[in-house]
């Protein structure tokens, strides 16, 4: 539980749940893979240290980070599916093709959640710099697959 919440902790639970049978599925952007491979990693590594089952883990690609939303669709109206991970990287340009993307991400993901009652994290990366982006994937500012597989953990545990 987060620092600032621990002072709460009388009122609540604070359990994880037990997640050696859930399913999960990841859905990873191609773009910038070499990026979104170590995200994901990150995620899978979190995922089975906290109990998941290797047959468990079902990871899907699609081509960009626009792409999330539906591949999440796809995965979370599967009845065996408990929660979904999404996994992008969008690096800002010479156009606003960042914001577009990085606005459609979290709405539509946001709409998956809320229309499936399943969690759907949002491990898109959205940075200015392709170094900013890699200071995430495994750099001083940590892994951000890492921080998405442990909300959909957090989520099923709610
Ligand atoms: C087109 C595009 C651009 C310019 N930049 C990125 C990016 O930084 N990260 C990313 O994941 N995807 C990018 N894309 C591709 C779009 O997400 C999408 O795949 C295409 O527009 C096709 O729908």
């Amino acid at each position: 539980m987060a620092t600032a919440l621990k002072n709460l902790s009388e009122y609540s639970q604070e359990k994880f749940t037990d997640i050696s049978e859930k399913a999960f599925g990841i859905v990873v952007a191609e773009w910038h893979d070499d990026i979104t491979s170590v995200l994901c990693q990150g995620a899978v590594d979190t995922l089975l240290k906290h109990g998941a089952k290797k047959e468990n883990i079902y990871i899907n690609t699609v081509p960009g980070s626009f792409e999330l939303t539906l591949g999440a669709q796809f995965l979370a109206l599967q009845e065996e599916i408990d929660a979904v991970i999404c996994i992008g990287v969008v690096i800002k340009g010479d156009t606003k093709h960042d914001d577009y993307i990085n606005h459609a991400v979290a709405n539509g993901l946001t709409n998956v959640a809320l229309k499936f009652n399943k969690p759907v994290s949002f491990g898109l990366v959205t940075t200015n710099t392709l170094e900013q982006a890699l200071d995430r994937a495994g750099g001083k500012h940590g892994n951000k697959g890492i921080e998405a597989a442990a909300a959909a953990i957090g989520m099923l545990s709610f």
